[in-house]
């Protein structure tokens, strides 16, 4: 029922086919300023006011139903183009990865369930752990809240609130993004990215744990990095360390539609923050830029950038076990993807965007298909979905055949996939279930295993798998 009305809401916009020249792709539909809603990381309000009156609605609003599976995992058929590896080499001339820690093939048919474990949460967007041993979870509410989650339940008092700052106005702003310092356990000091009250900018902020491990200092915060926006939609808002130490932080293309915003557009541009994902050192005041950055002697390029090319990248991870990066960019009219980098990078990958949408072209007035544009691992159409939320590489210990297994889902369909590469190196994803929620979020405790954030529901779930 749900796909069936999805279906139609999707169909709607004139379609007109743009030559690619020369680029092997296929033709592609021409993005509308109409579809533009469904392309947000979190479009709930949006798509939710375009649904037909006397229909259900897409978006379920209410509780979710637990431990359910829709699609047997046995299938194995990958819903969409998945190009090889090996058609992916980078700007900055990397090797092509040469990771030997891929999943095993063929034996692992698994199904994925949730279970709840936390809910009456407004709007949670996040979880994640402080890597202290505490073996506690950090519940991160878009409105501005943190709480704790610890021995099977949430605490009452919060961690951190900083509604008051933030704004909410549009629906993709608010707290977005939480990491925890390395040395956390020692120097008490966390990352937040939130959408500034007033201007809408987004501010990277340290803030420091109180006396008491469970409350942070509210007013202990230390403003990082503020990045002006063009529109109130696409901010990213990932942050994580890297196995290097430096903290990586994901930024949308400045909003609006077709990456409008800057010639070619902010993705393609190395003068601004916008449209990238960035690297960082916050061991000093208030940050420093790795020497070893991709773009640092290149006149006229921000040298805080990592990787470029992207439109909004909604949730990256790091593989624990391997390093190696995973990006889901969401896509503007038709086409989501994951995207990938390798543990041996050096930085510079150019994803594409607004040159490309996924393995389409874009935009044809510029040079579809160029050979120093990394193409996605994984592609899927929005007639499966409508905005990609990235998730993480199973390295838990409850599940040993999910181990290597990277697992992200679609926000608006909640779809779930599974990617893998296989001994050869070649990409294989393949949907496994349907989770009735709206996944905002994935999040990895510090012993690997990985929950599910329900937007709308309010609820965190702990993935769970049979086989
Ligand atoms: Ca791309």
């Amino acid at each position: 029922m749900k796909w069936l009305m999805m279906t139609c809401l999707f169909a709607v916009g004139a379609v007109s086919l743009a030559a690619c020249a020369s680029s092997g792709f296929t033709p592609t539909i021409a993005p509308t300023q109409t579809r533009e809603t469904f392309a947000s990381p979190v479009p709930t309000e949006a798509a939710s006011t375009r649904l037909p009156t006397n229909s259900p609605t897409a978006v379920p609003t209410s509780a979710p139903t637990a431990t359910r599976t829709q699609v047997p995992a046995t299938n194995t058929t990958a819903p969409t183009r998945v190009p090889p590896a090996a058609t992916a080499p980078s700007s900055s001339g990397q090797a092509a990865p040469t990771n030997t820690r891929a999943a095993p093939s063929n034996s692992n048919s698994f199904t994925l369930d949730i279970q709840p474990i936390a809910d009456e949460l407004r709007r949670p967007i996040f979880v994640t752990h402080a890597g202290d041993g505490s073996g506690r979870l950090f519940i991160v509410e878009q409105p501005g809240r943190i709480s704790v989650f610890e021995n099977g339940r949430r605490r009452d008092e919060l961690f951190l609130d900083i509604a008051e700052k933030i704004t909410t106005s549009g629906n993709e702003q608010g707290l977005l993004g939480l990491a925890f310092h390395p040395d956390y356990e020692n120097n008490g000091f966390f990352y937040v990215n939130y959408s500034r009250q007033g201007d809408g900018d987004n501010i990277i902020a340290r803030y420091q744990v109180s006396d008491d491990p469970n409350v942070a200092d509210a007013n202990s915060e230390k403003i990082i990095l503020t990045i002006e926006g063009a529109e109130p939609n696409h901010n990213g808002g990932m942050l994580d360390f890297g196995p290097d130490g430096y903290l990586y932080i994901a930024t949308g293309d400045g909003g609006g539609a077709g990456d409008r915003h800057g010639t070619p557009g902010n993705g393609q541009s190395l003068n601004t923050l916008l449209g990238k994902i960035l690297r960082v050192d916050v061991n000093a005041d208030p940050y420093r830029v790795p020497n070893d950055n991709p773009f640092v002697n290149r006149a006229n390029a921000a040298p805080e950038i990592w990787s470029y090319g992207l439109r909004n990248p909604w949730r990256f991870s790091f593989d624990r076990a391997t390093g190696d990066l995973y990006i889901a960019d969401v896509g503007q009219g038709s086409k989501e993807e994951i995207d990938f980098q390798p543990a041996s990078s050096r930085g510079g990958e150019n994803y594409g965007w607004r040159i490309m949408e996924g393995d389409e072209c874009f935009d044809e007035s510029l040079i579809c298909g160029r050979n120093d544009l990394v193409p996605p691992i994984a592609v899927y159409s929005h007639d499966l979905g409508c905005s990609v939320t990235g998730g993480y590489v199973y390295r838990g210990k409850q599940y040993p055949w999910l181990v290597g297994q990277y697992i992200f889902a679609d926000y608006c369909s909640g779809i779930v996939w599974a990617t893998s590469r296989d001994a050869n190196g070649k990409w294989n994803t393949r949907q496994v279930t349907t989770f009735d929620d709206t996944i905002s979020s994935f999040g990895e405790d510090e012993a690997g295993e990985l929950y599910v954030v329900g937007h709308n529901s309010g609820t965190i779930y702990q993935l769970t798998s049979n086989r």
